[in-house]
């Protein structure tokens, strides 16, 4: 793949690089993104699933349906874009991935600094006290989980529809997009707030957007390319290119 010249000089003088993701750069590990055809909103309704609300009402539904995605996440693995992510760390300053995908696989891929803006699917909390249930499998499929300390319902560590993101990790992410030279934004419809405003920011401070994704999106207008692929395509061809320029560290 040919990249611009433009887009080799900005690589060649950044130092501070932040990757805002989403659910597209796991596609190629075979987990299903949200929208458009043959994503979960085609086949799930959110406002059965993904609300404070659907749990309050029908926890065993949604905890079946968050047991389902988990063993679609165990079984997949981080694919060419996720390890490229990881790379870039050889050849910048300082690499940041802020990602909306609750999957683990940046993580899994090796990448060192993580902001999980939509939280984890393999982390859990009681809705009553807050008490954490890390990283545990649970046998009995038909009960919900219920808290050790208080009783209370368990639930995934996710971020639901009308919740707040984990305020730490947006103050940081939104520190990263306002300092960073280069903001790719890989894989994601952007259309979901307040996450999608990480590379708005990132724009507004002066960074060179550059997307990565199958199709257009509502960010397009605001990026400064668009590359037109898939991130497990695109991410390694452009890391061959940097090695090309860096040199292999
Ligand atoms: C490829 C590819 C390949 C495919 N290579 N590319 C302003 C206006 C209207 C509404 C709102 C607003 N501001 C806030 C809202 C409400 C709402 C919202 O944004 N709604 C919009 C949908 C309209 N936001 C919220 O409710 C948020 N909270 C909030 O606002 O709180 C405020 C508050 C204030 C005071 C008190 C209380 C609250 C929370 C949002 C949480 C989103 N949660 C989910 C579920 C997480 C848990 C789980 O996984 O189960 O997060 S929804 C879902 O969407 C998930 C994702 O992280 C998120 C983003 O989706 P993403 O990653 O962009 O995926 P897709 O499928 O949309 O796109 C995939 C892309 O990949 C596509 O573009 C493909 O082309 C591309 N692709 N294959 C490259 N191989
Ligand atoms: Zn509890």
């Amino acid at each position: 793949m040919q990249f611009s010249d433009e887009l080799i000089s900005k690589l060649l003088s950044a130092q501070n690089i932040l990757f805002f993701t989403g659910a597209g750069i796991s596609a190629e590990s075979g987990i299903e993104t949200f929208r458009g055809s043959g994503g979960l909103w085609k086949k799930y309704r959110a406002a059965d699933l993904a609300t404070p609300e659907a749990f309050e009402r029908n926890p065993d539904l949604v905890w079946q349906w968050y047991e389902y995605r988990r063993k679609m996440v165990r079984n997949a693995q981080p694919n060419a874009g996720h390890i490229a992510i990881a790379e870039f760390e050889k050849y910048f300053q300082s690499v940041t991935v802020a990602t909306q995908n609750v999957d683990n696989l940046h993580n899994r891929a090796g990448s060192s600094s993580v902001l999980e803006l939509h939280g984890n699917i393999e982390k859990n909390f009681c809705s009553d006290c807050g008490k954490r249930f890390d990283f545990i499998t649970f046998k009995d499929k038909n009960n919900v989980p219920v808290c050790d300390e208080c009783g209370g319902f368990i639930r995934p560590d996710v971020v639901w529809f009308g919740e707040q993101l984990p305020y730490e990790v947006f103050q940081r992410a939104g520190i990263k997009a306002g300092s960073c030279d280069i903001c790719f934004v890989v894989g994601t419809s952007a259309l979901v707030y307040p996450a999608a405003s990480i590379p708005e920011t990132a724009e507004r401070a002066g960074a060179f957007i550059v997307e990565i994704n199958i199709d257009k999106t509502n960010l397009s207008e605001i990026a400064d390319i668009t590359l037109l692929g898939k991130s497990g395509e695109i991410l390694p061809s452009l890391l061959t290119e940097i090695k090309n320029i860096k040199g292999t560290a």
